[in-house]
C-alpha cells in the first residue's frame, strides 16, 4: 500500500568495536570514517574512526575477491564488511579482516593538518582552533570533550538524585546580575538589553517554586582582556537550593557532586582518561578556610606581601592550592567569608561581621572554579543593600518579586565547566577546554 509506518524500534545492522569479542570468526558490518591507511607489503591497515574508538581493519587480497582501489582514501565515510579476529600482536584487541568496503562519501580535499596521529603534534593553539571541525577528529582532542560531557552529566545526574529540578532560563535580559564592566550590551529593537552573565536572578526566583533547581547552560562575559582563563561565552553549571541551615549545606552538596563526577569519569570514561593520561583527584573530604585566615597563611607561611585584602591575586590562589595539597593532601580547597565589598549585592553578609559574606570560592589545584554562598532572602534587607550600592530597586522589580512574596533561606553556586575541565586535564589555557571558544579575537568557527 502507499502508507508505511515508522515504529521507533532501533535496529542495529552494524556492530561497534565493543561488540567485536562476541562476533569472533563471524562476518559483520561496521560504519565509520577512514582515519588512516598504512600500506604494508602485500596488505594494508585501514584504521576506522568510529564514535568513540579507533578500530584496526586489515585489507589483504587473501581475505576476499574485493580489491581496494584509489577511491578509498583517508577522510572517506565507509561501510565495511569483514570477519572479526583476535589481534595477532596486541593482547585483548580485535581487528576486522576486510571483505568489502563501500565508500559512502569522499572528501573534496586532503586534511589540512595531520589528525590521525595519537596527538596533534606541533600545532599552535590558534591553528588548532581555526581548524576545529577537523582537529576535533583527533582522538585525543575529542577525548577532552567526551570527558567534559562526563563532568556535566555527573553534575546533572547527581543533582537529579538530590531532587533538584532542571531549569532553562533566558539569556536576553533587562538587567545583569553580576555587575561590573564585563556585561554584553545588545540592541533589542531600539532598547538596550543585556546578555546573561549568569542565571542568578532566575535560579533564585525558582527556589520558592521548586526548592532546588539547577541549570547547565551558556553565559556571557565581555572580558576585555586576552587571558588564559577567561572566555566570553562559557558553560555555567549552576544550582540553587532552599531551606538551607547554612551555606555549608551548599559546600556539602558541591562536594557530593564532585565525588560523583569523579566516580562517573572513572567508571564510564576510562578510555578517554587513559588516552589523556588524566590524574583523577581522589575526594574524601574538602578542607575549608576563612578568607582572612588564608591571607594570614599566605603572609606568615609563604612570606608573601599582601597588597589587596579584598580579593586574591592568581599567585595567592596558587599558594593556597599548594598549601591544601601539602597540609591536607587535597586538590580542592574551599575559601569562605569573602569580603562583602567584592561580592555581589545578593550575597548575604555574615551577621557576626557584616564586612564579610556567607560565601565561598572553591579552588581546584590553586585556581577558582566555583563561587557560591547564601543569598539575602528578606525583601527589606535586599532592597537596603541595593540602595547602599547605589542601585535602583525599581530596575529589579521582577527579581524582587521573589523576595517580596516570600522565599526560604537559600543559596547556591556557579561552577565553570571549561575551568574544571581545564584543570582536570592540566591545560594552561582555557581555550583547550572549549570546543568552539569565544574570546576577544575569536567568534569563528
Ligand atoms: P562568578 O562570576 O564567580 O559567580 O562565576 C562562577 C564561575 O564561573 C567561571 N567563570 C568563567 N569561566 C570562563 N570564563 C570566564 N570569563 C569566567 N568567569 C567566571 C569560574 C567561576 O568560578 N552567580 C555567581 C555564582 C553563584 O554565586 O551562584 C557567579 O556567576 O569557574
Amino acid at each position: 500500500g502507499f502508507m508505511e509506518k515508522i515504529d521507533g524500534v532501533i535496529r542495529h545492522a552494524c556492530v561497534s568495536y565493543k561488540e567485536f569479542p562476541a562476533h569472533v570468526d563471524e562476518e559483520v558490518t561496521m560504519k565509520g570514517m577512514i582515519h588512516r591507511i598504512r600500506e604494508m607489503t602485500g596488505f594494508a591497515f585501514v584504521i576506522i574512526r568510529t564514535a568513540r574508538e579507533v578500530v584496526q581493519c586489515v585489507y589483504s587480497p587473501d581475505f576476499s575477491d574485493y580489491r581496494m582501489d584509489e577511491k578509498v582514501v583517508e577522510g572517506c565515510a565507509v561501510k565495511l564488511t569483514g570477519k572479526i579476529v583476535k589481534d595477532q600482536t596486541r593482547e585483548d584487541r580485535y581487528e576486522m579482516q576486510i571483505h568489502n568496503i563501500e565508500v559512502l562519501s569522499t572528501p573534496a580535499e586532503q586534511m589540512p593538518v595531520v589528525i590521525n596521529k595519537k596527538q596533534l603534534d606541533n600545532i599552535p593553539l590558534d591553528l588548532n582552533l581555526n581548524l576545529r571541525p577537523v582537529t576535533l577528529r583527533n582522538p585525543k582532542e575529542r577525548a577532552v570533550f567526551k570527558i567534559q560531557e562526563g563532568i556535566a552529566r555527573g553534575f546533572r545526574d547527581f543533582l537529579f538524585s538530590q531532587n533538584f529540578t532542571e531549569i532553562r532560563t533566558p539569556k536576553i535580559n533587562a538587567q545583569g546580575a553580576e555587575g561590573g564592566a564585563n556585561i554584553f550590551k545588545l540592541d533589542y529593537f531600539g532598547k538596550q538589553v543585556f546578555l546573561a552573565q549568569s542565571p542568578q536572578f532566575y535560579k533564585q526566583m525558582l527556589v520558592p517554586v521548586y526548592e532546588r533547581v539547577f541549570e547547565v547552560g551558556p553565559v556571557f562575559r565581555a572580558e576585555h582582556h586576552d587571558t588564559s582563563r577567561h572566555l566570553n561565552e562559557y558553560v555555567s553549571m549552576d544550582f540553587e537550593m532552599g531551606f538551607i541551615d547554612s551555606f555549608y549545606d551548599i559546600m556539602n552538596m558541591e562536594t557530593g557532586a564532585l565525588k560523583y563526577i569523579m566516580e562517573l569519569l572513572k567508571t564510564q570514561y576510562a578510555e578517554e582518561l587513559a588516552l589523556l593520561n588524566v590524574d583523577l583527584p581522589v575526594i574524601e573530604q574538602i578542607p575549608f578556610v576563612k578568607f582572612m585566615d588564608a591571607k594570614e597563611i599566605i603572609t606568615k607561611k609563604y612570606k608573601k606581601k599582601i597588597t589587596d585584602y579584598r580579593d586574591f591575586e592568581p599567585e595567592e590562589e596558587q599558594i593556597l592550592g599548594k598549601w591544601a595539597k601539602q597540609e591536607f593532601g587535597s586538590d580542592f580547597l574551599f575559601v569562605t567569608h569573602y569580603p562583602s565589598e567584592k561580592r555581589p549585592f545578593y550575597a548575604m553578609d555574615d551577621p557576626e561581621d557584616p564586612k564579610y559574606t556567607l560565601s565561598f570560592d572553591l579552588l581546584f589545584r590553586g585556581i577558582e572554579i566555583t563561587t557560591g554562598g547564601q543569598r539575602i532572602h528578606d525583601y527589606n534587607e535586599q532592597v537596603a543593600k541595593m540602595r547602599a550600592r547605589g542601585m535602583n530597586p525599581d530596575d529589579f522589580e521582577g527579581y524582587l518579586m521573589a523576595h517580596k512574596y516570600g522565599m526560604p533561606p537559600h543559596g547556591g553556586l556557579g561552577l565553570g565547566l571549561e575551568r574544571i575541565t581545564m584543570h582536570l586535564l592540566g591545560f594552561k589555557n582555557v581555550r583547550n577546554a572549549s570546543m568552539f571558544p569565544r574570546d576577544i579575537n575569536r567568534v569563528t568557527p
